[in-house]
Formats: structure tokens, sequence, C-alpha cells
């Protein structure tokens, strides 16, 4: 086998900055093609409902559907695939899970508690946090069907309080996933459809007699769910529309550079535009993980795949320090950062901008991927600049609680009624005034 093209790059070099920003650069554009389509998918589900679910979910399934309740899973559905799962399987799913529920029962009784703070003269004045009544979780169907996608997405749901999860599955040819169905079960979904695509979007944002209409839809999918969920959002609520995976490691060259190549290795073999990049300020250690790539690449079932991210996307890069790697990174604000050092706590405190910061040798980004605790469900492209990891918060939303006394009323009348006769606002002002003393 030919060794892995991947190219190294020194922060001394004067092109450095351009050799960068040509790694970072990802076109997420959705083309007219596509965009027409799910045009005219939407509008038909609007139309007509279950009927054209049931038709565009044979026609793009390949399957022979009569209705939508052979497209319905029942909980007893649900709990056959979970008891045929092997023994290990289904502990493992089950640790994840309860481990996954108790990161975001934390976070729950971080951001989830509404308060409230009431003034001297009586006026109570709060913020009161409430779950959205319905979610919609979509999971691909194929290759890309990840069961641990499904906790990810769902627990959350649920620990926030969400009383309806409504997930959408494919089952191109009829085929179901085992462990996704399972993954539902033990995260609390209250229904599933073997549907996808972008007419399953379109089903839960508009609903149709038996999809119920949701408030909110989140997962991952194909870039014709993507291009739906774009369409329907403010319909509904949607997450973030993620981009491939990416994994960024700082290293302070102390950690077996096998580990090091085989984390990179982790993100790659996800997509052939995931990006892998190392930041390391000893060029021999950054040898060591390059002769180490084109040794285990050998051994690499998705070889291929991993091949082309790491030469189309990835990135060995030299750096001047450990403080210069801290500033790249912050710059990149990737989904995942390791830093693979022996003090990593001295070097995250230097990060602003990352989805999921991973600390220590022993710290693999793929724990994080099933088990640790924490979503992995991040922000992608440079977005963790402005966004967060899903979480309990994603499913809930706060209303401000408001009461006033009768002598707030006397106090705040005033200055209500000053700005609304400034601004025009006559029955504004007099609403005010009425209940001045
Ligand atoms: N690393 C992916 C999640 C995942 N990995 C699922 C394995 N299965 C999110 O960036
Ligand atoms: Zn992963």
């Amino acid at each position: 086998m030919t060794s892995v093209n991947i190219p190294v790059y020194q922060t001394t070099a004067p092109d450095f900055n351009q050799q960068l920003q040509t790694r970072l650069a990802f076109d997420d554009s959705t083309d007219a093609g596509i965009q027409s389509a799910v045009t005219d998918i939407i509008a038909a589900v609007r139309a007509r409902g279950d009927d054209a679910v049931v038709e565009l979910t044979n026609k793009f399934d390949r399957i022979h559907a009569q209705s939508m309740a052979e497209l319905t899973l029942t909980q007893a559905d649900l709990k056959t695939a979970f008891d045929g799962l092997s023994d290990a399987q289904r502990q493992a799913l089950q640790a994840a899970a309860s481990r996954v529920k108790q990161y975001h029962e934390a976070q729950n009784a971080e951001c989830g508690k509404s308060w409230q703070y009431t003034e001297a003269d009586g006026t109570m004045l709060g913020q009161k946090v409430t779950p959205l009544d319905r979610v919609g979780i979509y999971v691909p169907g194929g290759k890309a069907a990840y069961p641990s996608s499904v906790l990810m997405n769902a627990i959350p749901a649920h620990v926030a309080g969400v009383e309806h999860i409504i997930m959408v599955v494919p089952t191109p040819d009829g085929v179901r996933n085992p462990l996704v169905l399972a993954a539902a079960y033990i995260a609390g979904v209250s229904t599933v459809f073997t549907i996808g695509g972008a007419q399953a979007v379109a089903a839960l944002a508009y609903g149709t007699a038996s999809v119920p209409r949701v408030d909110k839809i989140v997962g991952p999918g194909n870039a014709f769910v993507a291009e739906a969920k774009r369409r329907v959002f403010g319909q509904v609520g949607i997450d973030m529309i993620a981009g491939p995976s990416e994994i960024l490691i700082i290293a302070d060259g102390t950690t077996d550079p096998d580990w090091v190549a085989m984390d990179l290795f982790s993100q790659a073999e996800h997509d052939e535009l995931a990006q892998s990049i190392l930041l390391c300020p000893d060029a021999d250690y950054v040898e060591k993980v390059r002769a180490s790539i084109n040794k285990q690449i050998e051994t690499m079932p998705r070889a291929d795949v991993i091949r082309a991210s790491l030469e189309g996307r990835g990135a060995l890069i030299v750096t001047r320090s450990m403080d210069e790697a801290c500033d790249i990174s912050n710059t990149i604000a990737p989904e995942h950062l390791e830093i693979s050092a022996l003090n990593p706590a001295q070097w995250a405190d230097k990060i602003r901008h990352a989805g999921a910061i991973f600390m220590g040798a022993y710290t693999s980004e793929s724990l994080g991927d099933y088990c640790a605790g924490p979503n992995h469900v991040l922000p992608t492209s440079g977005t963790a600049r402005f966004s967060s990891p899903l979480g309990v918060y994603d499913f809930q939303k706060r209303s401000s609680l408001i009461h006033v006394s009768e002598q707030g009323a006397n106090t705040l009348g005033k200055i209500a009624a000053t700005l609304a006769h400034g601004e025009g606002l006559t029955a504004h002002a007099r609403s005010a005034e009425m209940r001045l003393k």
C-alpha cells in the first residue's frame, strides 16, 4: 500500500495561514436539484398527508406499504428488537444510556431550574422553564444509522421532560436496524415511524392523520433531510445542521503516537469529508504520528474513507509552542478537541471555542461518542464559536414571570407612561396610568 499523503505544515512557513484555510474550507451549499425536489415533497405532504408519505416512502425506500399503519412501530416491536440483542450489546447499550442520562440529569439540575426574586415593593420577577410538548427525532437509515445517536438525541429530550418523543427512521428495502430500535426502546422514545427523507421531516413539521405535528425536529440526515429541516424552520424549531465530523488534537508529544494516529482515524473513518488535524510543537513527534498513520492504515477496514479524509482535509501541524497550538485551535473552533498532554487543564484554560474538550492521554474522543456521558451531537464547521452541544436546554424553553404589586404599578407605571407617550402609543400609556394611585 502507498503511504497516506497527509500534509505536514509548519506554522513558521510564510504561507501557513493560507495552507490552513484551504484545508478548513468546506462547501455546504445545497444544489438546486435537491432544493426543488424538497419543495415538491413538502408540498405533497402538506396537501395529501399520510397518502403522500406512504407513496414517497414506497418509492424512495423500495417497499410496498399499503398504509401508515404498516409504517408505525409499537413499543412491543421495540422491545422485541431490544430482547433480540446479544447480552454484550444489550448491556453496553444500557450502560451507555444510563451514563448519558446521568450527565443530562446533572445538566438539567443546572439549567432546567425556574427562578424568581421579589423586590422591596412586593413585585415578583422570574423565569419559568418548561419542556417542549412534542419532539421529532430523525435517525438516518443505511450506513449512517447510529444507535448511539438515538441515545444522544432522545435522552436529553426525555430528561428535559418532553412527553412525546417521536422518532422517524427510514428502512430502505424494508430492512430494520435492531440496534437502532433497541436504543429507541431504552431512551424513552414514544412512537417510531419507519419513514425518512424530506417526507418524514414534512410530516413531523406539519402533522398528518397518523404523524403528530411536533414542536422541534432534531437529528442528522442526508442533504435532502438537511434541506427539509432548513425549510420547515419557523414552523418548528430545529437543531443545528451538522457538517462532517472533526477532530483536532493538541499534543505535547507525551502520548503514544499510535494512540494519537488512531484518534485521528476515528473521526476520519466517518466520512471522506471528515477533518482530522494534529497540532504539536515537537516536529519529531509529528513525524512519529505520520509513520504510525502509514503503519496502521493497513489494518483499517475503512482505509479508503480514512485515506480520502486525511489526504483531502487532514493536516499535521508543527507549531512554535503549545500556546500557539491553543491559539490556532481557537480560530478553528473544532467539534472535538483532544488535549493529549501531561497537564491538560493548563491548556484547556486557554480554550474558548470547542464543542467538547477531551483532556489527557486516556480520554479518546471515541469514549465521548458512545458512553462518557456528555452529548456527541456537537457544533461543527467552526460553529462552536457561537453554539453548544445538544442538551436538555434544547428541549426546554423559558417564560418570563412578572407579578407587579399595587405599589410597583405606581413606580413602573410612571416610567412606562412617559416612555409610551414618547413612542406615541397612547393605549400603552393609559393602561399604565389607570393603575397609578
Ligand atoms: N463522532 C460522531 C458521533 C458518532 N461516532 C456516532 C460514532 N458513532 C459525532 O461527531
Ligand atoms: Zn464518531
